[in-house]
């Protein structure tokens, strides 16, 4: 079970969004806690490469920097991507973010853009989201920035070298191998680059770290220091699944877990309602209409429209505009 969601609305750090960005805050399930039970996100999984090994991953699951390992996601073309979009965008108009988190690092593959240019173009006015291990952040930002990203995730689980070369096995950076502490400061040089050219930027940048007790618990508190410095709007601490070169460290308890966001809250707001979900994830948070019977999806469906001509009903004996 998901931890109570306590987390507040605004920092005082970063910087200050016009009122579109404020919009997609509002409506982003994710960055607005309030927003979790009204809106949804559809994640497009068309991202399978990554840059990178860390430990806790095994390749054939999807990214758990962002989501938790089920069976592999379905790899979609950015054309079948539209299309999902479309039709799921027809029948549960509630959705209102479209997101790229893997199944490998989104930056990683040339899809992601060509998927996010597809979606703008169709559908302005949904908000594109995408999370990234950061390793290409610098260089590919413009893209980003291009095809209309406005809310980022990036995953910093050490901004000390020493610690990040416990949880990554290696990089491959620009066609060559990097390995251990070399490849740490190449990896946390570019997140924090990065993360600081996203802010500038305009981008609303959220942080998801991945709690792994006895390498990173005691060095959370620090990035979170570090991110309120950067500007950084949210911080997701995301508890470890052990598999992988990690399968025998014990995850952290949920007391363990609080006890970090609650030394992380001065510095940087606290995500707490996270849901780990699949790369190719769509509906409320907490609904995840790609694991349910088609029976639950048309009843959601039915539910979605009476809703709408209810609003529909009220607007109109107001005298307003038809929502
Ligand atoms: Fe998806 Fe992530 Fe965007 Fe949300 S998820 S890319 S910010 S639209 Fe959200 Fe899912 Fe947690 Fe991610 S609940 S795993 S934090
Ligand atoms: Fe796995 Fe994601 Fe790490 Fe890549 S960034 S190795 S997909 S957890």
């Amino acid at each position: 079970m998901p931890e109570e969601d306590n987390s507040t609305n605004k920092t005082d750090s970063g910087p200050a969004f016009d009122e579109e960005l404020l919009r997609k805050i509002a409506e982003h399930p994710c960055y607005d806690k309030k927003a979790q039970h009204k809106f949804g996100r559809i994640h497009l999984a068309v991202a399978p490469k990554c840059n990178i090994q860390c430990n806790f991953c095994v390749r054939e699951f999807d990214c758990v920097n962002e989501s938790r390992p089920g069976v592999t996601s379905k790899v979609l073309t950015p054309q079948e991507a539209l299309e999902k979009t479309e039709q799921i965008r027809a029948d549960y108009p509630f959705i209102k973010v479209v997101g790229i988190a893997g199944p490998g690092d989104p930056l990683a593959n040339d899809a992601t853009f060509e998927t996010f240019e597809l979606i703008k173009n169709k559908f302005p006015e949904l908000t594109l989201c995408m999370s990234t291990n950061g390793l290409l952040l610098p260089e590919k930002l413009q893209d980003l920035l291009r095809v209309g990203v406005s809310t980022l995730t990036v995953t910093v689980n050490a901004i000390d070298p020493e610690i990040q070369a416990k949880i990554v096995n290696h990089i491959v950076y620009h066609g060559k191998v990097y390995r251990g502490v070399e490849a740490a400061e190449i990896q946390i040089k570019n997140q924090l680059e990065g993360i600081k050219a996203a802010i500038d930027a305009g981008l609303v940048v959220k942080v998801n770290t991945v709690l792994v007790p006895g390498i990173n618990d005691k060095h959370v508190v620090e990035i979170a220091r570090k991110l309120n410095e950067l500007g950084v709007y949210i911080m997701n601490v995301m508890p470890l699944i052990n598999q992988g070169a990690f399968a025998d460290i014990e995850p952290p308890t949920a007391e363990e877990r609080k006890t970090v966001q609650e030394a992380c809250e001065p510095y940087v707001m606290q995500m707490r309602h996270c849901r780990q979900c699949r790369a190719d994830a769509y509906g409320l948070l907490s609904q995840d209409m790609s694991q349910m019977s088609e029976e639950r999806r048309k009843l959601i469906k039915i539910q979605t429209k009476e809703d709408l001509e209810k609003a529909r009903e009220i607007l109109g004996k107001d005298g307003k505009e038809e929502a």
